[in-house]
């Protein structure tokens, strides 16, 4: 197999890509192959420091198991075939679904591995040239819930202030697994002074960094935060200017939030009135300059987009938004647009937009649990095809087997990927994809208003990268005016024109290029970016909708009471389910040794008392138990306070003990559509 390098020696500056976040690398050639990888000192972002998974970036990219060769199903076993007659045949096909089903009937499935930038524009962009409505990606179950919620309140969604800021709350997220570099920056903003208060109903790697662990109950942060709120309120902690020029609805959440007095609190969350007055201190007493960040914790939750409204207003309320230590809101670049004219005439409703319409609005994406139904049933019209890439949805979608079932019902079915995988495996053409280090690309590299240009190392003639094979498809369809660009070079040199900026200028510049100066407060001037152009504890949009004008506390119909003896006693739980693993990244990894040796299947945590009461121990194997069907998994006792009474939790992205066989996809929250990912009701039984 050759590798062609762009140069045969020398250093060439990019960025890693095994997770999103793009810390700074040196790729070290010499003859034609890459000799070491390291992590880039002038990087500021990730100042030279890699991860686990930075540090296997070799053994991944040149693994044994890399597809090389385009594969083709014939009789149900794989066939190699020549790319340009796999792009043939693929254009074929896919005119021809289009043809008897209508755009509709096609599909375009974008994963986390492509990102959320330049590579998504292009999906969508492809989407809009193929005439599809039906564009879909991991973000049905990824950060768009609680983007859209925190921006029902502020407008936009912020980045926290950390270098300035005096605390923050990091409400059910895990940056030391999950946000590597800036898991490093609050470390070291801690050693200058730095609070730091970490909720979650489980002790993660990253407590041991943290002031103040506050456990709470899966699914009631809205609670906790409307407890925040009534005591600012009550204690007059807030920012009573900032809120009188800038905000809509005070009184109307003063009212509500009223009822969250620390007895309630404590009983809908198991958050005690110490905890919840030092978390409100806390927030005051550093504001502005309380900082905060969400994962996917609350967000993961059937009730998930009210309780984010709830953790947005209290630091509205102290006016820690767009000021200095507080939360910035970051400015866009103006680059030309990859992705496609929002303003299109679609061909039909994507599926999904008629139920979920904030999700719709906040993203323009179809659903993608709704999708695979809709390849079942052909309600509300069939979708027979399904171009998909970088995705793994076997692995990460909830309900395996109907995401099998569906994908394995399709005319047309082409998997996109570096390996493969469960998902691959179904397909009718497998096509080998190019690597983050065959391909150049803007990204945001992780610095506020920054942006930088990933460099392409090598190729290698069948692993094209995105952008190519949008454009090799579309050619052949006769319908390529959206991809004038001969190549992924030319696309950039376009997105970039704007700041007449050009990539040599990018290439090879760790620093990136910041292309604003942050400016704090430019609400003063501006407003925020909601329709009142206020800060809106209260939604007209979302009143509108049918929702809930307020971020109204309802608790999760997953939750049954922990406290109750009889459903212990019964061995019922509530399971917590893909907390990240520094290791891998979601389904991606498990193949390489280096990383896999030392975690080579999940594993449930419980704690000593309930492990206890089960008659299980360590390495014993256990029978999880939902209303869709039973897995056994080995167990990992942790100690009593490392995670509540009555929760378990359980990564995903394993082959060998696949979670996501036993989640439902279809308890979801009322608003974003997000399926409750993290609050399964589960039966432990020891396995016999
Ligand atoms: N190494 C690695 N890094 C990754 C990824 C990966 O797979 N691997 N994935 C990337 C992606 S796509 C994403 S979306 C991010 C996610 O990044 P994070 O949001 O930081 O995800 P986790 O590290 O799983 O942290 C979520 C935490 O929420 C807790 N939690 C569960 N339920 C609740 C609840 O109801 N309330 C609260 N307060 N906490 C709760 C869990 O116990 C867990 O510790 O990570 C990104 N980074
Ligand atoms: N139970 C449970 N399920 C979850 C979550 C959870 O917390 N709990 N988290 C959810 C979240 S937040 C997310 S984002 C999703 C992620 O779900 P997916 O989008 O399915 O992400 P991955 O599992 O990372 O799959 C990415 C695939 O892309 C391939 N790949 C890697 N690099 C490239 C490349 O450069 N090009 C191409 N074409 N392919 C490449 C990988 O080999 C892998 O097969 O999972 C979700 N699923
Ligand atoms: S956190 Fe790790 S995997 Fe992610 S970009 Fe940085 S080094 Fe790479
Ligand atoms: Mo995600």
């Amino acid at each position: 197999m050759a590798f062609n390098y762009e140069i045969d020696n020398g250093i060439i500056k990019t960025y890693c890509r095994m997770c999103s976040y793009h810390c700074g690398i040196e790729v070290h050639i010499s003859d034609s192959s890459i000799d070491k990888i390291s992590g880039c000192k002038e990087n500021p972002f990730s100042e030279g420091k890699l991860c686990i998974k930075g540090g296997a970036i070799k053994e991944t990219i040149f693994s044994p198991d890399r597809l090389l060769k385009p594969l083709k199903r014939k009789d149900s076993k794989w066939q190699e075939i020549s790319l340009r007659d796999a792009l043939d045949e693929i254009a074929a096909k896919t005119e021809a679904i289009i043809k008897q089903y209508g755009p509709e009937g096609l599909g375009v499935w974008k994963g986390e591995s492509l990102g959320s930038g330049q590579q998504r524009d292009l999906a969508h962009r492809f989407a809009q040239a193929l005439g599809t409505p039906n564009i879909m990606s991991n973000d049905t179950l990824c950060a768009v819930s609680k983007k859209a919620a925190v921006k029902s309140v502020l407008g936009s969604y912020p980045m926290p202030d950390i270098q300035n800021a005096e605390s923050i709350i990091i409400w059910g997220a895990n940056p030391l697994a999950s946000h590597f570099p800036l898991a490093q920056k609050i470390i070291k903003a801690r050693k200058s002074g730095l609070k730091v208060v970490l909720i979650d109903p489980r002790q993660s790697t990253f407590t041991k960094h943290t002031d103040h662990y506050i456990a709470l109950k899966p699914a009631s942060d809205g609670a906790l935060a409307l407890g925040v709120i009534n005591l600012l309120i009550k204690n007059n902690w807030y920012d009573e200017a900032f809120i009188e020029d800038h905000a809509l609805g005070f009184s109307e959440l003063a009212g509500y939030a009223g009822q969250f007095t620390a007895g309630r609190v404590e009983e809908e969350t198991g958050v005690g009135p110490d905890d919840l007055q030092m978390l409100a201190e806390v927030i005051a007493k550093s504001a502005p300059a309380s900082a905060f960040m969400v994962g996917v914790g609350p967000e993961h939750q059937d009730n998930g987009f009210n309780n984010i409204r709830a953790i947005a207003s209290v630091f509205a309320l102290c006016g820690c938004i767009d000021r200095k230590g507080g939360n910035l809101l970051p400015e866009k670049a103006g680059l030309n647009s990859a992705g496609p004219d929002s303003n299109r005439n679609l061909a039909a409703d994507p599926i999904g937009k008629d139920i979920y319409p904030v999700f719709y609005d906040n993203h323009r994406e179809a659903h993608t649990c709704m999708a695979l139904d809709t390849m079942l049933d052909g309600k509300p019209y069939p979708l027979r095809g399904l171009i998909l890439s970088g995705a793994n949805p076997v692995q990460t979608n909830p309900d395996t087997r109907k995401v099998k079932k569906a994908l394995s019902s399709l005319e047309l079915f082409v998997a996109r990927d570096l390996f493969m995988t469960e998902t691959a495996r179904l397909a009718d053409y497998v096509l080998p994809a190019a690597s983050f280090l065959e391909r150049s690309e803007v990204i945001a590299n992780g610095e506020p208003q920054t942006i930088a240009l990933t460099q392409k190392i090598f190729s290698t003639e069948d692993c094209i990268d995105e952008y190519s094979f949008y454009r090799s498809i579309l050619r052949r369809m006769g319908s390529d005016e959206l991809f004038p660009w001969k190549d992924s070079a030319e696309l950039n040199r376009w997105i970039l024109a704007p700041l007449g900026l050009s990539q040599e200028e990018l290439a090879n510049n760790p620093q990136g290029y910041q292309y604003k100066p942050i400016q704090y407060e430019s609400f003063q001037n501006a407003g925020f970016q909601t329709p009142s152009g206020k800060v809106e504890f209260t939604s007209h949009y979302l009143k509108e909708l049918g929702y809930h004008e307020l971020p109204v506390y309802e608790p999760s119909a997953c939750t049954f009471n922990l406290e109750d003896s009889q459903d212990l006693e019964k061995g019922q739980f509530i399971m917590i389910t893909g907390a990240r693993q520094a290791r891998f990244n979601h389904s991606c990894y498990h193949n390489i040794p280096k990383l896999s040796k030392a975690v080579p299947e999940p594993l449930l945590e419980i704690n000593a008392e309930d492990a206890e009461s089960l008659g299980i121990k360590d390495d014993d194997l256990v029978d999880v138990i939902s209303e869709l069907g039973s897995l056994t998994i080995k167990v990992l006792v942790k100690d009593t306070e490392a995670i509540m009474n009555g929760v378990v939790q359980v990564p995903h992205g394993f082959d060998n003990g696949n979670i996501s066989e036993i989640i439902p996809d279809n308890i979801r929250d009322q608003v974003s559509g997000f399926p409750a990912l993290k609050s399964v009701p589960v039966l432990l039984k020891k396995a016999t």
